[in-house]
């Protein structure tokens, strides 16, 4: 038990005056490789991280339908009736929730459960008290985690039985349709199918998951997290753009997804259309390519072969995809000066986090490193840990 399972317990005693039914918890995740893929049917491979988000949860005695959700991250709880999410929900695209948005991911949660199985099942009222100690805003799926804790709650209290991956796609809903964030299916995909030091390689378009085994220890390293403390957020401005330029490269090259663009086609493409949207383009195109390299490389040399892949899908990101910032670039380009294999930045971008591949006894050295240049050019200081990949969703009392 953590932290975070404490303060979720001692909430919803606050909140309730009883003890929840259960705890359970989903982690955040890191993204190795394969980042913007997931919305343009591709391929990722996350793996999930020891920060969790705890839910207590529990039934209500009363038969009144009503759901209380309350955060540590929030100062009042919000009450609804189940009845009435479907008049809150789906928020309009490009608007705000009517509930705060914090909120909304776990409201999103029980709206988009009940649409997923019979609209009349046996939904009773219950409250949810949420903490957590995933990162929020460094890129690192806080949210995915509320959305993991909450369906794995409701799935089992409600008794809907539903599999991890639908469970995902309906955390996903409750991103894109509650929140309001057009986000892909990764985060929601890597949270639900964490497992000890493997990670998630993921067919977007399939939904078809294989565990790749990382042996990241054995060898002898560690992935150090370097998150910058400039929060990003997906529902507005950048993310939005760059899903829409992928959806018109898409459409000029008349595929159904950039998926179906191989390296091949590239020349092509930069005939077709104008230079930002071939760089966005390309980015994908590559990026897909990147992954697969990564998990065959994975497999026949190990994690210490993968550095310059993830170093090719950092430039492509700072260069054509343009999602980077000055910290993450110079998280980066510090990691690999002071000794690391490999780094990128990881996520949506924007802000967030940057991972680098490192050997153990180098943790030190990096993280100095890093902290320097980041006092040297005037940024704030940044968060540094290293993690492990980790279990998925846990019943953990
Ligand atoms: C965010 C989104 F939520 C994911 O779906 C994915 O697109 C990622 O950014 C970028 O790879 O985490």
């Amino acid at each position: 038990m953590t932290a975070a399972h404490d303060d979720a317990r001692a909430l919803f005693a606050d909140l309730t005056g009883r003890e929840p039914d259960g705890l359970w918890s989903a982690p955040g995740r890191v993204n190795l490789i394969g980042e913007h893929t997931d919305y343009n049917d591709g391929f990722v491979l996350p793996f999930a991280i020891p920060q969790r988000t705890v839910a207590a949860v529990g039934l209500r005695g009363d038969d009144r339908g009503r759901v209380m959700v309350g955060s540590t991250f929030a100062e009042e709880p919000v009450e609804v009736g189940l009845d009435e999410l479907d008049g809150l929900f789906p928020t309009a695209p490009g608007t705000h929730p009517a509930v705060p948005e914090w909120a909304a991911y776990p409201l999103g949660v029980a709206w988009a459960l009940r649409r997923e199985t019979a609209e009349d099942g046996p939904f009773r009222g219950l409250d949810i008290a949420i903490a957590s100690d995933v990162p929020v805003g460094a890129g690192l799926s806080s949210s995915a985690a509320i959305e993991g804790a909450t369906a794995s709650a409701l799935n089992e209290l409600w008794g809907t039985g539903l599999d991890a991956t639908t469970l995902a796609r309906v955390g996903r809903r409750a991103e894109n349709e509650a929140v309001g964030a057009p986000t892909g299916i990764m985060d929601q995909m890597a949270s639900m199918l964490g497992q000890p030091d493997t990670a998630i390689f993921l067919d977007c378009r399939s939904l078809e998951a294989r565990p790749v085994p990382l042996g990241i220890a054995e060898a002898g390293l560690a992935i150090l997290v370097i998150d910058t403390h400039v929060k990003h957020a997906h529902s507005t401005g950048g993310y939005r753009e760059r899903r829409a330029s992928c959806e018109l490269g898409a459409s000029l090259m008349g595929v159904p997804a950039l998926r179906d663009v191989s390296i091949a086609d590239l020349p092509r493409a930069q005939e077709l259309m104008d230079d930002v949207t071939f760089r966005r383009v390309r980015h994908i195109v590559t990026e897909n390519q990147r992954v697969l390299d990564t998990v065959q490389v994975l497999r026949e040399k190990g994690a210490r072969a993968i550095g310059d892949l993830l170093v090719a899908s950092h430039v492509s990101m700072r260069d054509d995809f343009e999602i980077s910032t000055v910290e993450l670039d110079t998280a980066v380009d510090t990691a690999l000066a002071a000794g690391a294999l490999g780094a990128r930045m990881t996520g949506g971008g924007f802000g967030g986090a940057a991972i680098a591949l490192i050997e153990q006894d180098a943790v030190e050295a990096v993280s100095g490193a890093v902290t320097a240049a980041f006092a040297a050019s005037g940024f704030g200081a940044p968060h540094l840990f290293t993690v492990t990949p980790s279990a998925g969703p846990l019943r953990d009392a």
